[in-house]
């Protein structure tokens, strides 16, 4: 039963250190699905340095405690106190051997947190706290420690018996059973432990380290994928070599283990040697997997990967310092990715990704720094936030020390730290002292929530060829911090002539510089510029490649933009302003809606998406990025009062006016792209299908797309094109619609993951009348609230990403969702609470859509049995 964890917060200033030190833990599992028996044996020797009485505090929950002996002496009931998740032994001696028996139940175990049953077999997930749910221990990340794990089964039903590190020894055991017994050298938390039985089929490919190790690498899926695990390995391997390459780091065990599951409530988990992953992130074949899923795979292959050394090697004091791991970990993999790919695209990505998912959490009720300071339930916080923009600023350490000087710090943080579990100051620490520079004020990006805003504003003078520049910060306020301090932020900046030529930028009082991007420095609420020499009224190009995770705010005039758009030297700055010019376009046309007046198209942007279209040189992906419009969701992030229906119908009217107006260049870039070769994986070759598909999606909005649309599936030899073909279909309405979905379906009825985009292609159609297919489609005999990929392609899309659905005016939407919300609570509370989450942001509609909102999340929170996820969740959102 789920207790209410509501008042029940944990402050990062209560962190002590955890008294004892585990010297060794030894498991044996007596493995069945129904009920497994757990033995622990763990030596504690008490840490000198700490006074007081000598209390072992344990962790669990949902375990049946069958026996506990202390140095060998069996304790009873009068010699240890459990309240709600703790044990507390009293009084223990310095040295103590704790012996412990329990009985856990996989199959019952629908949070997939602790050991839990996926199809046949059975494995674990423990991070954060789910190591809990396994047996008695100290789970949390401070405490390290050795792990020997001895897997005992029935040989036929789990022929496959996994755990961390290396296999040590295995052996038959009577009545059919077999024992296999893992020892991991490497000391670790618990939330590393991973244990993995059952009947799986393996691709094994081997890498061999710079120093000669030679790593046996396994891939363990289920019978029927085994012919999906190619790009999966190439990823391993690519990812591998890269960190040899980039980072100087090597893979330190004999072995690497991936299993794919298809019941994770995540995208993957680190486990030391033996990585668990959502089958989403392993399994591909050109025919079931998109270009976005090939890279997907790309990149979680890379997280996972590198995780081995920032979080496994080196680990968090405790759970607020996830971003140690997980910001430095996702900058990482997004390294690696633009290493393997474009790197602009990368970039261009990342950014939208940022802008529309974390920017949003930054000015919500769950506000919280990169570092939070409280929280309740510790699985709400792997959020955008902690990941996404902690990324960001380990970006903002490498653009302000370069390349050389983060790698200086990189080394030093593994040579101080090494086999540690420490907190961001450490890392802070040693980037500042390998470079031999004070990064103090840099420190106040962990503390501070909410997205800093940038004004600039600029004057030349034509007489003294002089140009100011002043840049003014502010953060508004968050619910978690009313004042807020100016941040240090790396301000990447170029300056082009109205022609488009790059300027030189000299400052007052230097001598003349280069043409190009010049780094300043702007870490006070108020700063001037004055660049001396200036020939012409410049354009400035601001904040370039993202250099820092703000809102800026220039007053551009169109024909700037434009100039920005077809002349800067910086991919993302040229992105960036034809989402600008997009941006103004359609929320000009919104308000137009809203006052009932036609809409028209701006001519500024019809102008720029005809120069973009005739550009036969450029990468395909970034013509594709310059000409995909701003998501609803961002577009309504810039509202005061979002206008639901208005952004929709506007943003609809740009592109069909678009379509229309620029057929011909849409036709050509399409026949271009699309130049009937076979399928490659190649980098260039998906760059093609993005603009290719990202034209079809224009085209039809003409009359012409019908028939393109159902030639390209016809035709098609890989899902990208396949998809692109039928959500197409889907979303302009076609009669063609239902027979394309009818025969996808049939298809691939018996492949989860493939199915999967069948529901997401139906959840996300927009339109009021999406909520009753959605409700239909909970029938459907695929279907499972059990699972979480389908709860999210289902539930999570139609909230998420379909907003004229989700916020359908007679409050359908809502009233479908919170009802899954509260189906989902008592089964799985970790996903239950991520759906809840879709009503964050309900204060920023207009007053029916508000009322309609608030009544639901209260109907969730009188609930009598809440989860402490979900309560801290709406709890948040109706304050
Ligand atoms: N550490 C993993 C993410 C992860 C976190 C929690 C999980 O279960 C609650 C599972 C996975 C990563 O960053 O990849
Ligand atoms: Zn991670």
């Amino acid at each position: 039963m789920q207790e209410c964890k509501a008042d029940k917060a944990i402050y990062r200033k209560n962190y002590l250190a955890y008294p004892w030190h585990v010297k060794q833990l030894d498991l044996r599992f007596v493995i069945a699905a129904e009920a497994t028996v757990v033995f622990a044996e763990m030596a504690f020797e008490w840490s000198e340095d700490v006074g007081g009485a000598r209390e072992i505090v344990l962790n669990g929950s949902d375990l049946e405690l069958v026996s506990l002996s202390l140095n060998d002496r069996v304790l009873t009931e009068n010699d240890y106190v459990i309240e709600g998740e703790s044990l507390t032994i009293h009084d223990a001696p310095r040295t103590s051997v704790l012996k412990t028996e329990v009985h856990i139940h996989p199959a019952a175990n629908t949070a997939l947190e602790g050991l839990y049953l996926s199809g046949d077999f059975l494995l674990t997930q423990c991070e954060a706290q789910g190591f809990r749910k396994i047996t008695w221990f100290p789970d949390r990340p401070d405490v390290m420690t050795t792990y020997r794990v001895t897997l005992e089964a029935d040989k036929t039903l789990f022929p496959v018996l996994l755990s961390n590190g290396n296999e040590v020894g295995s052996g038959e055991a009577d009545g059919g059973r077999h024992w296999v017994c893992w020892h991991d050298p490497f000391p670790k938390p618990s939330y590393l432990f991973a244990l993995v039985a059952g009947e799986l089929a393996l691709v094994e490919d081997h890498f061999t380290t710079r120093s000669g190790r030679d790593v046996a690498l396994r891939i363990y899926v289920e019978e029927e994928n085994l012919d999906r695990c190619d790009h999966a390995m190439e990823s391993l391997i690519n990812a591998m070599k890269w960190d040899e390459d980039r980072f100087d780091l090597e893979y330190d065990l004999d072995v690497y283990h991936i299993i794919a599951t298809n019941d994770f409530n995540m995208g993957a988990m680190e486990n030391k040697s033996l990585n668990i992953f959502n089958s989403k992130y392993v399994l591909a074949r050109p025919d079931t997997a998109t270009d976005v899923d090939y890279q997907g795979i790309e990149g979680v292959i890379g997280h996972e990967y590198f995780h081995n050394w920032t979080g496994n090697r080196v680990t968090c004091q405790d759970w607020f310092q996830l971003t140690l791991k997980e910001g430095l970990t996702v900058f990482r993999d997004e390294e690696f990715s633009a290493d393997m790919q474009s790197r602009a695209v990368k970039r261009i990505q990342t950014v939208r990704d940022l802008r529309l998912r974390q920017f949003p959490e930054d000015d919500g009720p769950m506000a919280h720094a990169i570092r939070p300071d409280r929280y309740v339930e510790i699985n709400n916080f792997y959020t955008a936030t902690v990941y996404q923009k902690g990324a960001t600023i380990i970006r903002m350490y490498h653009t302000l020390l370069g390349e050389s000087g983060f790698q200086k710090g990189m080394k030093l943080y593994f040579e101080r730290h090494d086999g540690q579990a420490v907190s961001c100051d450490d890392f802070l620490a040693a980037m500042a002292d390998a470079n031999d520079t004070n990064l103090d004020d840099f420190a106040h990006w962990y503390s501070q929530s909410g997205t800093p805003q940038v004004h600039v504003t600029d004057h030349y003078d034509a007489e003294s060829r002089e140009y100011t520049l002043t840049l003014a910060q502010s953060t508004p306020a968050t619910h978690d911090q009313p004042h807020k301090r100016p941040l240090v932020l790396p301000f990447a900046l170029g300056l082009l002539s109205a022609d488009g030529t790059e300027l030189p930028l000299q400052l007052k009082g230097e001598a003349p510089g280069a043409a190009g991007t010049r780094l300043l420095i702007a870490d006070k609420e108020q700063q001037t510029y004055t660049f001396v020499s200036v020939s012409s009224k410049p354009v400035p190009s601001l904040f370039r490649d993202f250099s820092a995770p703000v809102k800026v705010f220039y007053a551009y005039s169109a024909q700037q933009l434009a100039t920005l758009i077809e002349h800067d030297s910086d991919a993302f700055v040229r992105w960036d302003a034809a989402q600008r010019m997009a941006e103004n376009a359609i929320l000009t046309q919104c308000g137009r809606y809203a006052e009932g007046q036609d809409m028209q198209l701006d001519v500024a942007l019809l102008q720029a998406f005809r120069g973009i279209l005739s550009d036969e040189k450029a990468d395909p992906a970034l013509l594709a990025e310059a000409i995909t419009l701003p998501d609803e969701d961002y577009l309504a992030d810039q509202m005061d009062v979002v206008d639901v229906d208005g952004i929709h119908a506007a943003r609809q009217f740009i592109r069909q006016g678009l379509a229309v107006e620029l057929k011909t260049l849409f036709d050509k870039q399409y026949l271009s792209m699309n130049d009937a070769a076979a399928y490659e994986k190649t980098p260039a070759a998906m760059a093609r299908r993005s603009l290719k598909n990202i034209c079809l999606s224009y085209l039809l909005e003409t009359e012409a797309g019908e028939s393109l649309a159902v030639a390209q599936l016809d035709a098609s030899d890989n899902m990208t094109d396949t998809l692109a073909a039928i959500r197409g279909l889907v979303f302009i309405n076609s009669p063609l619609a239902a027979k394309a979905l009818a025969e996808f379906e049939s298809s691939w009825y018996g492949d989860p993951l493939v199915m999967d985009k069948w529901f997401i292609m139906q959840a996300i159609k927009p339109g009021s009348e999406t909520v009753n297919t959605v409700r239909a489609l909970m029938s459907h005999s695929v279907f499972s609230i059990r699972n979480p990929n389908k709860v999210r392609a289902l539930i999570g899309v139609f909230a998420m990403l379909n907003p004229t659905g989700f916020h359908a005016a007679d409050g359908s939407g809502y009233k479908f969702h919170a009802d899954r919300v509260i189906e989902l609570d008592p089964l799985n509370p970790q996903m239950a609470a991520r759906m809840a989450s879709a009503f964050n942001r309900w204060k920023r509609y207009d007053d029916d859509r508000k009322t309609l909102m608030q009544a639901e999340l209260q109907r969730i929170s009188s609930l009598d049995k809440l989860s402490g996820d979900v309560a801290e969740i709406v709890n948040n959102a109706l304050r």
